[in-house]
């Protein structure tokens, strides 16, 4: 018999899903979610959860930390259910490359929840480095409340004095990369912590990925997914980072993002975006009110600031640069920009961003 209305249990006052355990989700394919135990050991089974429907429209991302419930033992073929998703403590999202021309397409979509860096990889040579890029990614990671780290590879090719003058006044943490480098420090970086990498293809991610993780068995010198499955080689996945010798406490989890090119900007403030560029931002106290910091702006100060040597010339333009991407005026492209998941061609009354 069923029971009366009155006497059923009130979904709302019941505390929901009490015997729920705790995941952290490594990977998504296809409405399946694969999880950890957040103090799960490499030998221990990852659990394949589904999500419940109780979560309405609510996306679950690599990195989100998960309620599970169901069958979580991880045992082959068993399926848990994901009931909750803990609040995150920061939000990437990337601006889908696939189609700018239609709704669908310019929105921006959650990559990955709770990282703690963005691992920004550059080349020294091979190619050259793109400032334009790196100040994108930075602008992302400030907005995300993320700590940026510029991770330079290929330094057996060149020099980084180039790449490290643009950036001087911004005391940005940064690591070199040679094939044949110890990547201790690296490592040191990378400990404990949720990082997120993302780079241009043929900088050298790959290589980097299978020297930090051997077992991820990346496939090196192939051009990542563009244009394919977007759901499977292009998602997002978590790699847990082997234990160094000696060092004790957690390794941490690099996230590679294959089918990543650049962050949509379209959601960061113009206020959020100067944040991005805080050797610029102390000169803004003397512009005059609601300046938009354009270089159409007569008495912008920021001219003044660059002039007066305050500021590296190429930071004011590349700032300006992201900033008419932003509001959709005109071709804000690097020169060599090269495809159309790096801008941000999304227009003013663009649909809010979805996640
Ligand atoms: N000289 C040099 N070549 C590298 C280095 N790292 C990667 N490469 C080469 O750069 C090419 C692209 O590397 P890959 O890891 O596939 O780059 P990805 O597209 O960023 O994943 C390959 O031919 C690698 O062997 C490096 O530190 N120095
Ligand atoms: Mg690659």
């Amino acid at each position: 018999m069923r029971p009366g209305k009155s006497s059923r249990p009130r979904t709302r006052t019941r505390p929901r899903h009490a015997d729920a355990v705790d995941g952290f989700v490594i990977a998504v394919d296809r409405g399946r979610y694969t999880c950890v135990w957040p103090d799960a050991g490499p030998d221990d089974p990852t659990v394949t959860a589904m999500r419940a429907r109780e979560l309405g429209r609510k996306s679950v991302v690599v990195g989100d930390r998960v309620g599970l419930v169901g069958d979580t033992s991880g045992a082959p073929g068993a399926l848990a259910r994901i009931v909750r998703i803990a609040e995150r403590s920061s939000v990437l999202r990337r601006t889908a490359e696939d189609d700018a021309t239609t709704a669908e397409g310019r929105l921006e979509r959650v990559v990955v929840a709770n990282a703690d860096q963005l691992v920004i990889v550059s080349a020294l040579a091979d190619p050259p480095p793109r400032t334009g890029f790196i100040d994108r990614c930075l602008v992302a990671a400030y907005d995300a409340d993320i700590e940026p780290l510029l991770c330079l590879t290929k330094a057996d090719l060149a020099g980084p004095e180039a790449v490290l003058g643009y950036y001087t006044e911004l005391e940005l943490p940064y690591v070199l990369i040679r094939p044949d480098s110890d990547l201790a420090a690296l490592r040191a970086l990378l400990a404990g912590r949720v990082s997120v990498l993302v780079g241009h293809s043929g900088v050298g991610k790959s290589t980097l990925v299978n020297r930090l993780v051997p077992e991820a068995g990346r496939a090196v010198g192939v051009v990542s997914a563009i244009g394919r499955g977007r759901h499977t080689s292009t998602s997002a996945v978590a790699l847990r980072l082997p234990p160094t010798p000696g060092a004790k406490g957690d390794p941490g989890w690099i996230v590679d993002t294959p089918g990543v090119r650049s962050f949509g900007l379209a959601h960061v403030s113009a206020e959020s975006l100067l944040h991005g560029f805080p050797d610029l931002v102390e000169a803004t106290v003397d512009c005059p009110a609601n300046c938009q910091h354009t270089a159409e702006e007569a008495d912008c100060a920021l001219d003044a600031w660059v002039a007066a040597g305050k500021a590296d010339p190429r930071r004011l333009a590349s700032y300006r640069r992201l900033l008419s991407s932003r509001s959709g005026e005109g071709d804000a492209r690097e020169p060599d920009h090269r495809g159309p998941g790096e801008g941000d061609q999304r227009g003013p009354d663009a649909p809010a961003a979805g996640s």
